[in-house]
């Protein structure tokens, strides 16, 4: 097992991390930046190293910081939580060189899921279902018309080293394509350094399944489970939730087979997610793997039972899966994502929490790295708290999240929970008629879509 774990990031991950160190007996490591000198991160850490200034581009992505970080307090493994450097296959590999561990699946799958192109071919050769369209980066605007036609409107385009809903561009008629190709190639060009586009069929209302993966370095791997994680709002996802209202027991087979495909043909190693798209019909599409443990693990913690975190930790030094079977899901979990912003407008609310007094009670969760009093720096994302709750059914888990969010007083800022509270009483969200395009509703004239 490892003798000193670093922990490569801050907030709210960054105290979880501590917490399954500390249930371990590993000591940790924090590191940083001087806008973080009073989170909680580096309170509850047995050592802290400042990294560096504000801006995360000088500290928290800052390679050679960290690893001199790694260096001086002698840990000899890097958990890099999500975010940040956690997809970094070259971050991965450097610390390979250093001879530090890395909490994380080899930098070869970072890579080769990094490139969303790619990715899709993996899945395809895996046997894992995907949606009409380029096997290969388009050439160019003739070539992908050529294939819409084929396929048939809408399409969309995305962004080989894109993901997570950055660089895409939605194409509804052949007069658009070539206009929309030259801005999305341009783009993804700018933002990534690499104009390669590739070209799917576009479905217009599909919900957003994703499967929780583990595999062990020799040769396991399993699937604990789906969240839906529908409602999102500018691909920031704002409530998960397990199991889904969507799935029966045969489908969730199906897909959580075709997820452990796809870990097989990659031998996986680590926690990661297996994200699909699922139409009205009920067929699934591969649409992304995600090679981290993500924001919204705890309501896959919360039904399953498993410490996730501990997980990672306990693979990484080499342990096996011990958890293949007694995985029956009990229950029903939901999250609330707590942001310092304006309900209305979300735009970022930073500044001192006045009050901060977070719900407690039975099967109530907030992971959070804030306190009263603490302020809330302007540099980095809105994640203030992550309002957890897990009830028998979906419908007490529903009432248990309302009355969690009407005893989470905060004051000083603004913050997501008068919307959670309307989201929450929604009749399409209490009969679980989700999609992606749930939020539309809740937005202000010329905040997105508009309303229905
Ligand atoms: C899609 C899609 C419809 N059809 N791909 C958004 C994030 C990125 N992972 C891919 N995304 C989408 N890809 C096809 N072929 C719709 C989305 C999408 C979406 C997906 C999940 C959750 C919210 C979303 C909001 C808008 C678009």
């Amino acid at each position: 097992m490892f003798k000193k774990i670093l922990i490569a990031n801050r907030g709210e991950i960054a105290l979880r991390i501590i917490q399954a160190c500390r249930e371990l007996g590993i000591p940790t490591v924090a590191v940083y930046s001087t806008a973080d000198r009073d989170s909680l991160h580096v309170t509850y850490a047995d050592e802290d190293v400042c990294i560096g200034p504000p801006p995360s581009q000088a500290s928290y992505l800052n390679i050679s910081s960290i690893v001199s970080a790694a260096e001086v307090t002698g840990a000899d493994a890097v958990h890099p939580g999500y975010g940040f450097l956690a997809e970094s296959a070259h971050f991965a590999e450097v610390l390979g060189e250093c001879r530090l561990g890395w909490i994380g699946p080899r930098p070869e799958v970072i890579r080769l899921m990094g490139d969303k192109a790619r990715a899709r071919q993996t899945a395809t050769a895996a046997g894992v279902p995907v949606l009409p369209g380029s096997r290969e980066p388009l050439a160019d605007a003739a070539e992908a018309a050529h294939l819409a036609g084929e396929i048939g409107y809408p399409v969309i385009l995305k962004a080989a080293a894109g993901g997570g809903g950055r660089g895409m561009r939605i194409v509804n008629a052949p007069g658009e394509l070539a206009g929309q190709f030259a801005t999305a190639r341009a783009e993804a060009e700018k933002a990534f350094g690499d104009g390669s586009i590739y070209l799917e069929k576009y479905l217009v209302e599909p919900r957003h399944i994703e499967f929780q993966v583990f595999g062990d370095l020799h040769g396991t791997a399993i699937h604990l489970g789906e969240r839906e994680c529908s409602i999102q709002r500018r691909h920031q996802k704002l409530i998960e939730e397990s199991p889904s209202p969507a799935l029966t027991a045969a489908l969730r087979d199906e897909m959580g087979a075709a997820a452990i495909r796809l870990c097989e043909a990659v031998s996986y190693e680590n926690a990661g997610t297996i994200e699909f798209l699922l139409d009205a019909d009920g067929r699934f599409y591969f649409m992304e793997m995600n090679t981290r443990i993500q924001v919204e693990h705890p309501v896959t913690e919360m039904v399953t039972g498993v410490d996730l975190v501990k997980l990672q930790i306990a693979i990484s030094a080499g342990e096996r899966l011990a958890v293949t079977d007694g995985l029956k899901p009990r229950g029903h979990a939901i999250e609330c994502r707590i942001n310092a912003e304006n309900p209305e407008t979300f735009a970022p609310s930073p500044g001192k929490l006045r009050t901060f007094h977070p719900p407690g009670g039975p099967g109530t969760r907030v992971d959070t790295h804030a306190y009263e009093d603490y302020v809330i720096p302007p540099h980095y994302d809105s994640l203030v708290a992550k309002l957890i709750v897990h009830d028998r059914s979906r419908a007490e888990a529903i009432a248990r999240m309302s009355r969690a969010l009407d005893f989470f007083v905060v004051e000083g800022i603004q913050t997501s929970i008068p919307l959670h509270k309307r989201i929450v009483r929604d009749p399409d969200f209490v009969a679980g008629r989700l999609s992606t395009r749930f939020m539309e509703r809740y937005l202000p004239r010329g905040h997105g879509a508009g309303a229905r």
